[in-house]
């Protein structure tokens, strides 16, 4: 039985509406690691897999480094054996973060963050692997591609979307499985970061524009575990393909979602591919919840311990006030109560319509199903340019600005 522990999308070093994270961030990462010492007497993991993005800015300031630094050392203190597998997403700068990769991959920490080397196997041994040599699987690592980051031999081109890019990958990785003897008798499984048509997004993941963004699940056929990294809510592509989440909500549209990290138990042994594949939902205590509140700006101002928004005064709060005037300074003014309040919403900014904020605006305009991809775009420059006014794109040099303009005058 192979034993994983499979979390990603840990975006160290997020700024989070002013508020850093990194108290947070070490709290979360530190019950991994509790998990992993406490497994290592019955049942110990035999690897680890960080499915990307490990932090939020291609340039992480030096307290991420160091929580990431510290998290691996422990996890290498527990166990020596234990194998660590890490790739880049989207938001990590793949060059920073390959730095030493080579020597630490001695130390049973294997970085991927050149998509050349998504063939190279990294064979994991199971618990029972010294009776049985089939208790094993080999792992392949996909780090996030950019757009023209593999070549087609085939296509004579290099490729430039993501459902090309992740063939490509896939196809080269099954041809070195099958061509090398050590691997060839093993079951393939895969660490990636990308995102699979069909799923669940959140408002805090950098996202892709165009269907050729996403990727069918069809080609994860052959893997005996996918473990994805990319979207932040948890969730099942398909039996063998799972995404963990993020270990925490970075934004407000992930509040009272469970975070977990996956514990699974693979054996090879099983015919039916069900039973094959064993999933575990280990529960993630946040050091501070993140809510959303709608009520009236006087119940949270003079707040008392009775009050049904009491519970809420150490989380993360984005709260709604639903008054018809406006009030001045709210988040200052409600600090008292709630100290950790990082965002505040006027109903009366919503009722007089030239007030919205630009965020505010794009949401009504995204409920507005009606929008035709050109409208759209006007409306994305309008909010750029922070003018509806269409004489004053006139002066400006911006692209956007000459583009729309012959948007409106083709119409
Ligand atoms: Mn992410």
């Amino acid at each position: 039985m192979i034993h994983l522990l499979q979390t990603g999308d840990l975006h160290l070093g997020k700024i989070f509406y002013g508020n850093s994270l990194f108290e947070d961030q070490k709290f979360v990462l530190k019950q991994l690691i509790d998990k992993v010492s406490e497994a290592k007497e019955k049942e110990p993991y035999n690897a680890i897999i960080i499915s990307g993005d490990i932090y939020d800015r291609s340039i992480p300031p030096t307290e991420a480094i160091e929580i990431f630094d510290d998290f691996l050392i422990e996890l290498h203190k527990i166990d020596a054996n234990l194998k660590i597998l890490i790739i880049s997403g989207n938001h990590d700068s793949a060059t920073r973060l390959s730095f030493g990769t080579k020597f630490l991959e001695k130390q049973n920490i294997h970085f991927c963050t050149n998509p050349e080397n998504c063939t190279l196997p990294i064979i994991i041994t199971g618990n029972n692997f010294e009776e049985n040599d089939k208790d094993a699987i080999c792992f392949y690592q996909i780090p996030f591609l950019n757009s023209g980051s593999l070549y087609s031999e085939e296509k004579n081109q290099r490729l430039i979307n993501q459902q090309e890019l992740i063939s490509e990958a896939i196809n080269r990785i099954k041809i070195q499985h099958e061509t090398n003897s050590k691997t060839k008798n093993l079951p393939m499984a895969l660490n990636a970061h990308l995102f699979t048509l069909g799923s669940i997004s959140s408002e805090s993941e950098r996202t892709f524009l165009g269907n050729a963004e996403f990727i069918n699940k069809e080609i994860f056929e052959d893997f005996i575990y996918v473990a994805l990294g990319h979207l932040h809510k948890k969730q099942k592509v398909c039996e063998n393909c799972f995404y963990s989440g993020s270990p925490l909500a970075y934004s407000f549209d992930e509040s009272n979602l469970q975070k977990v990290f996956l514990d699974i138990k693979i054996d090879t042994q099983k015919k039916e591919s069900s039973s094959k594949i064993k999933i575990n939902e280990i529960e993630i205590l946040p050091l501070h919840k993140v809510q959303k509140l709608t009520g009236k700006f006087e119940d949270f101002y003079r707040m008392t311990k009775d009050s049904e928004f009491y519970k809420y005064k150490n989380d993360y709060l984005e709260i709604t006030c639903t008054d018809e005037i406006l009030i001045e300074n709210p988040v200052a003014r409600l600090r008292e109560n709630f100290p950790f309040i990082l965002s505040i919403k006027q109903q009366a900014f919503f009722n007089q319509g030239k007030n919205k904020t630009s965020l505010e605006k794009k949401e009504v305009l995204l409920q507005n199903q009606n929008l035709d991809s050109s409208k759209l775009f006007i409306e994305f420059v309008k909010d750029v340019e922070s003018t509806d006014n269409i004489e004053e794109w006139e002066s400006t040099n911006s692209l956007f600005c000459k583009i729309a303009k012959s948007v409106l005058e083709e119409e």
